[in-house]
């Protein structure tokens, strides 16, 4: 029916809370992780009702499946956001109709945007960026390589997405520090498997022999990667370093087994941490606006005695 007036504030002692997810895709093992922690955090408490919805990368689905939870009066939205910018119409329409915004995982920009949503749960893209070249920086000197030319390639995850926007800052930025090194191929492979050994092979095709590090924005991406460095003829982790982020399983077995030197992590497996903020943006109570997940690093010291990974 209609959102009324004072939606999720008002609840019946044994009326469920009900949630609106809409999530971005199911691009990534991070991702479809993380659709499943927010399930299994749903499916745990006798409280909630989720209704989940999958955008598959696209941002107008996910405009129209939060139209829709607007429509059925939920009582909280919670939004897993593809891109920054171009929330503010249909969170202005969430807002209207006093339905309270929970973002989570990648941020939202605008002039308007900090006042139409409640709070965000997420990390910070920005330090994982830096964080992956600060591991490059000690890794170069302690090879007493620090002030030979480096040249790196960079795989981007989602263009536009506050997780590619924020990595290539950390990354783009923290190589500018260093006159020797080189950013000379870089381009998105929108998070996925097949697109990143694609664009991979295309960074080889062009460039031969000169690349000497990868970073790639997310473990899938790598993956694929590899595949295409192992393709023609070279090791990779010998041959071209190969930095990544996340933290897979897949990816740690490729640390043990040294074709990936670091992985910068980043957690999805969160979900109980957002069904309890939903939870409480529907009942009226006060949260905090911005909640950052912890997270770690993988490299050949500690990958072994971090497996398995929980996805
Ligand atoms: O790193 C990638 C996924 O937004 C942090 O999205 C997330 C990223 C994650 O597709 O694997």
């Amino acid at each position: 029916g209609e959102a009324s007036e004072d939606s999720g504030t008002k609840k019946g002692k044994d009326e469920k809370i009900t949630i609106g997810f809409s999530q971005l895709g199911a691009e990534s093992q991070w991702r479809t992780a993380n659709t499943k922690s927010v399930q299994d955090a749903a499916e745990n408490d006798p409280e909630v009702t989720l209704k989940f919805s999958d955008a598959q990368q696209k941002q107008e689905n996910q405009i129209s499946a939060i139209r829709n939870f607007i429509q059925q009066g939920v009582d909280v939205i919670a939004v897993a956001p593809v891109v920054e910018t171009g929330w503010e119409t249909v969170l202005t329409e969430a807002k209207d109709a006093n339905i309270p915004v929970l973002i989570v995982d990648r941020k939202m920009k605008g002039k308007k945007i900090d006042d139409l949503y409640n709070a965000w749960i997420g990390t910070d893209s920005k330090d994982e960026g830096e964080r992956g070249i600060k591991w490059l920086e000690d890794q170069m000197k302690a090879d007493g390589k620090e002030s030979e030319p480096l040249n790196i390639a960079h795989l981007q995850g989602t263009t536009g997405s506050s997780a590619q926007v924020g990595r290539t800052a950390g990354i783009t930025e923290g190589v500018e520090k260093h006159k020797n090194w080189e950013i000379i191929e870089q381009q998105s492979g929108n998070f996925t498997r097949a697109e990143g050994k694609e664009v991979m092979e295309a960074f080889m095709k062009s460039n031969g022999d000169n690349i000497d590090v990868l970073f790639s924005e997310n473990d899938d991406m790598a993956m694929g990667a590899i595949q295409a460095i192992e393709e023609v003829g070279k090791v990779p982790g010998k041959d071209i370093t190969v930095i990544s982020f996340d933290g897979t399983n897949d990816a740690l077995e490729q640390v043990v087994d040294g074709k990936i030197n670091c992985v910068v992590e980043c957690s999805p497996l969160y979900g109980e941490d957002i069904i309890e903020t939903a939870k409480k943006l529907a009942k009226g109570e006060k949260v905090k606006k911005e909640v950052f997940v912890e997270n770690g690093i993988f490299d050949s010291k500690n990958a072994k005695e971090n497996l398995p990974r929980p996805y």
